[in-house]
């Protein structure tokens, strides 16, 4: 049989099939075993062979069906590790606000970075629009102009007034979505505001710290009455590229990318060789400031994060 699946929680996996029925199943010893270069095997996503087995509509995976794409992020616990986020999306989609909490654009641009390797189509969606004054307002332009010239979609909304979500479920539509974003931010309300039989729980920001708490603890995919699926993922703090070469990043820092194709030297890296497009970019405002300040942060940390390798000879 086949099904795809819609949560993983430890040792069980969840299996959708195409009449809607769920499984639950395990996965296979040798799959488990075999050697991945993740800590999961499988991922919400993923399309999946398994064989009924004695219970109720519990199965074992035998196989996972190979993957147009997928995101990872690295292990909490080991860091040379991947862990397998979720496969085969249609796009993704960034939620952010500009406060409560506060908006950080280096997140934005590492989630863009690590759907960038697939080409996933990423939308950034600011939300809490009822909160910002004109100076917000004003930020938010900005930060929406400098995506947009990257070549990414914005969309500005609030789960509170319900601005913007006609647009919202127009663009989750038929599509395989990952929403992600840091915890508070608003994941939650905005997918119980499109589908309120879902109900998910959504978690009050502390005063003190201004950072929701972690109200969902596993990626969990869910079917919109209108056609596409959601996958809700638990709030990721930070995203770290130890599986990334300094020509990777340089390759998913789209708009970096296509700009350097103009600098004189072919394997410019846009730090400090003379005649580069990406700089001069930078100082026309072409390309955003924070992008490539972003971009050169990344890019230390991998040199960092390579010398440690050839230190411990990895
Ligand atoms: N003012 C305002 N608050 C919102 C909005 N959307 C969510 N919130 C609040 O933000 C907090 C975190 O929301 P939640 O959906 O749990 O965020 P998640 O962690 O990203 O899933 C909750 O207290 C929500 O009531 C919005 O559009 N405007
Ligand atoms: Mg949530
Ligand atoms: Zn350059």
């Amino acid at each position: 049989m086949k099904g795809i699946i819609t949560k993983t929680t430890g040792s069980w996996y969840e299996v959708q099939l195409a009449d809607g029925d769920k499984w639950r199943c395990r996965v296979k010893g040798k799959l488990r075993l075999k050697e991945s270069p993740t800590t999961n095997p499988i991922a919400v996503g993923d399309w999946v062979e398994f064989e009924p087995e004695m219970g109720d509509k519990q199965g074992i995976i035998m196989g996972v069906e190979p993957r147009k794409n997928y995101v990872v992020r690295q292990s909490p616990h080991k860091r040379w590790q991947l862990h397998l986020i979720a496969a085969n999306l249609d796009q993704a989609i960034v939620v952010v606000t500009l406060k409560q909490p506060a908006i950080k654009l280096g997140f934005i641009d590492r989630f863009l970075l690590t759907t960038a390797s697939y080409r996933i189509p990423t939308i950034i969606v600011f939300n809490k629009a009822d909160i910002y004054d004109e100076f917000d307002l004003e930020f938010y332009e900005q930060v929406r102009e400098m995506y947009e010239k990257a070549g990414y979609s914005t969309l500005l909304v609030s789960a509170q007034t319900r601005q913007g979500l006609d647009e919202l479920r127009e663009l989750l539509k038929d599509r395989l979505t990952l929403i992600s974003g840091h915890s508070g931010v608003g994941k939650s309300s905005l997918i119980n505001c499109i589908q309120p039989h879902l109900s998910l729980t959504t978690g009050e920001i502390s005063n003190h710290t201004e950072k929701g708490q972690h109200t969902t603890t596993f990626a969990e995919m869910f079917s919109l009455d209108f056609g596409g699926q959601i996958i809700d993922t638990p709030g990721i703090k930070e995203l770290a590229f130890a599986n990334m070469t300094a020509q990777d990043v340089a390759h998913n820092f789209v708009e970096i990318f296509e700009t350097g194709k103009n600098c004189r030297f072919a394997n410019c890296m846009h730090q400090n060789e003379p005649f580069c497009a990406v700089k001069t970019a930078v100082e026309n405002g072409e390309i955003g400031e924070s992008r490539y300040q972003n971009y050169l942060v990344i890019l230390d940390e991998i040199a960092e994060q390579d010398y440690i390798k050839r230190q411990k000879n990895w």
